[in-house]
């Protein structure tokens, strides 16, 4: 297969693990990179060996012929930089939260279906190896049909030191990290018919929320709770585990701390640890998220490769990113919200 030639634009925090994901990646190499900070434009260009920067994304379309572009910068400059990739034809991944706005997130979907390039939302969460295998699972039919899910993601783990931005928008718990739970639970169980929020603020010294509570109802019959935290502090900090319990009509699955996997059916039970692998760019406690980034960036170039539309694909993320707009206005009413109503 042809090396595909990419671009990365946002060279920041996460963006770093991108790079490292790409270097492992055969079918594609990043040939050019940008970001208007040009401190952040050296250190990943001098990291990666990467001699091609811009501070503009106009000037990296127009001097370079890219086969795509990944966006690695933060929700604000997702719009105008996906509607430059469309306007240049240039098949684009961009990082979750997609967009500010479901709204501008729809536009951002018609503007690349119109000009006929790919586009992935970066929704790596469920490319970690061990919720594929919680999939796999449910696929095989060893616990029947499922009737009930708790997805749970609670920590107390400080991620505003890396992230500093996180503690100052209106929105945070559900925009940054709910959407991959919630994107976890349409994976496991399917779409959402209707989604019932709770919020809290327990942290004072952040603007948003970081407690948040959502009860969905699933097109096919089951009932979620998805139960995000940041102000959880345990015995043992879980950072970045998603915990997962699912009943079915003939057994049980659950995914527990440490990554313990007990599966009960009709020929009983089986106790299995499914770590991720710690790979060698890795790093604790974030290395099932870098698995995962791996995994998206891999399943990427495959689609490219055999135009498959991505799991993940723009349109498939409306669907996750009608869920966050859902909590949020559903917290604010305390009436449930109809998912139909917002796509
Ligand atoms: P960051 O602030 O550390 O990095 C963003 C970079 O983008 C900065 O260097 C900034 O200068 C650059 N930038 C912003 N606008 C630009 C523009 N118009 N043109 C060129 N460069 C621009 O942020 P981060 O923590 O790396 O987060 C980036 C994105 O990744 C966010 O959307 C965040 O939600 C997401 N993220 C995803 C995961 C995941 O697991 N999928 C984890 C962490 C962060
Ligand atoms: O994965 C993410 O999107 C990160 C974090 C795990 C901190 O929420 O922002």
């Amino acid at each position: 297969m042809a090396t595909l030639s990419g671009a990365l634009i946002g060279c920041g925090f996460f963006a770093v693990n991108q790079m490292h994901a790409w270097r492992d990646i055969d079918g594609a190499s990043i040939v050019a990179i940008c970001d208007r900070d040009p401190e952040r434009l050296r250190i990943v260009g001098d990291q990666f060996g990467v001699a091609r920067r811009y501070t503009e994304a106009e000037a990296l379309f127009d001097a370079e012929r890219l086969d795509f572009v990944d966006i690695a910068t933060t929700v604000a400059s997702h719009r105008p930089l996906v509607e430059m990739a469309a306007a240049n034809r240039v098949p684009v991944i961009c990082q979750k939260p997609f967009a500010p706005t479901l709204a501008d997130a729809k536009a951002m979907v018609a503007a690349c279906a119109k000009a006929g390039v790919p586009l992935m939302v970066h929704e790596n969460f469920r490319w970690q190896s061990p919720i594929q295998a919680v999939r796999a699972v449910v696929d095989s039919g060893a616990i029947g049909t499922p009737f009930f899910g708790r997805i749970s993601f609670r920590s107390a783990y400080d991620v505003f030191s890396g992230q500093p931005y996180l503690a100052t928008g209106k929105r945070f718990i559900i925009e940054d990290l709910g959407i991959h739970i919630l994107d976890i639970a349409r994976f496991l169980l399917g779409d959402v018919s209707s989604l019932t929020a709770r919020t809290a603020r327990i942290n004072q010294a952040i603007a948003g929320e970081d407690v948040a509570t959502m009860l969905m109802d699933h097109v096919g019959g089951a009932i979620s709770v998805v139960d995000c935290s940041y102000a959880t502090r345990l015995a043992v900090e879980p950072f970045p585990e998603t915990l997962i319990e699912i009943d079915g009509s003939d057994g049980t699955l659950r995914l527990a701390q440490g990554y313990q996997f007990t599966v009960t059916g009709k020929n009983g039970t089986t106790v299995t640890d499914i770590s991720p692998p710690l790979l060698p760019w890795a790093s604790r406690p974030w290395h099932n998220i870098q698995e995962s980034v791996l995994a998206i960036q891999r399943h990427w170039v495959d689609c490219l490769a055999s135009g498959k539309e991505p799991a993940t694909s723009g349109a498939d993320n409306l669907k996750t990113f009608a869920l966050v707009e859902a909590a949020y206005t559903g917290a604010a009413s305390q009436q449930p919200v109809r998912i139909d109503d917002l796509l």
